[in-house]
């Protein structure tokens, strides 16, 4: 076997080994907080996606510059120089094009992921207003004319957030990382977030966009409740 052949499939062999160990890793600890909505499970497989791609790359080039500066060392009494290498087409034009495609392949797999998360659902959805403010959240539940600084929700309802921030304020974003969805409040304007809470618990809604000092302090609770104690919470809301 050639001994550049030879060099390459030992390579190949290391790279296969480093991402499986890689994949290993990632599959043993998990990054991400509990999923809690139904769109969850749509981001959850993007990010697996992403990992997977870029432990491949990170084991490429990592074992590939270990393994040239371990392999091709200058041995003791060794002074030449290294071959004189002027560029190499093939090798040039593939970099370019295998990352394109797959950066286009994942903004195409992102836009119908978007597509699919944010879409309607046929039954009827729970409206809920939210207003942000330098530094707190507001909720308001038209259905039943209530407000409150704290969100409830009804388990396994799809919920429609219409979203804004108040007059003179600034950009906020409400997120909630066990639903993974996250979207802008910005004054002036309404922007809508759909999410299906299909996990009963207690999580943080945090804002994601810095807003000021007190942007680390703007949470709020959001509670996902049995249908029965959230309506027994909006009847409380409204003595
Ligand atoms: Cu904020």
């Amino acid at each position: 076997m050639p001994k550049a052949r030879k060099h390459l499939l030992i390579l190949a062999v290391l790279v296969l080994v480093a991402t499986a160990a890689l994949a290993y890793l990632f599959l043993q600890f998990s990054f991400l907080p509990i999923p809690a909505s139904s769109q969850a499970s749509t981001i959850d497989k993007l990010f697996s996606a992403m990992f997977a791609i870029a432990g491949f790359f990170l084991a490429l080039c990592l074992i590939a510059m270990l393994y040239a500066a371990i392999a091709f060392r200058r041995r003791r009494g060794d002074a030449s120089d290294g071959p004189p290498i002027q560029g190499n087409v093939a090798l040039e034009t593939a970099w370019i094009l295998i990352p394109l495609a797959i950066v286009i392949g994942l903004g195409v797999v992102g836009g119908l992921a978007l597509e699919k998360i944010s879409a309607a659902p046929e039954e009827s959805e729970l409206e809920v207003k939210v207003t942000a403010l330098q530094w707190a959240w507001l909720f308001e539940y038209p259905e039943w004319g209530v407000r409150s600084g704290e969100l409830r929700l009804p388990v396994d309802r799809p919920v429609l957030f219409r979203l804004t921030s108040r007059d003179n304020d600034v950009v906020h974003s409400f997120w909630v990382p066990e639903f993974r969805v996250k979207q802008d409040a910005v004054p002036g304007r309404e922007t809508a977030l759909r999410v299906t809470p299909n996990a009963v618990g207690d999580y943080q809604l945090l804002c994601a966009e810095l807003c000021g000092l007190g942007h680390a302090y703007m949470r709020a609770s959001a509670r996902v409740v049995p249908e029965a104690d959230f309506m027994a919470w909006i009847e409380s809301l409204k003595q």
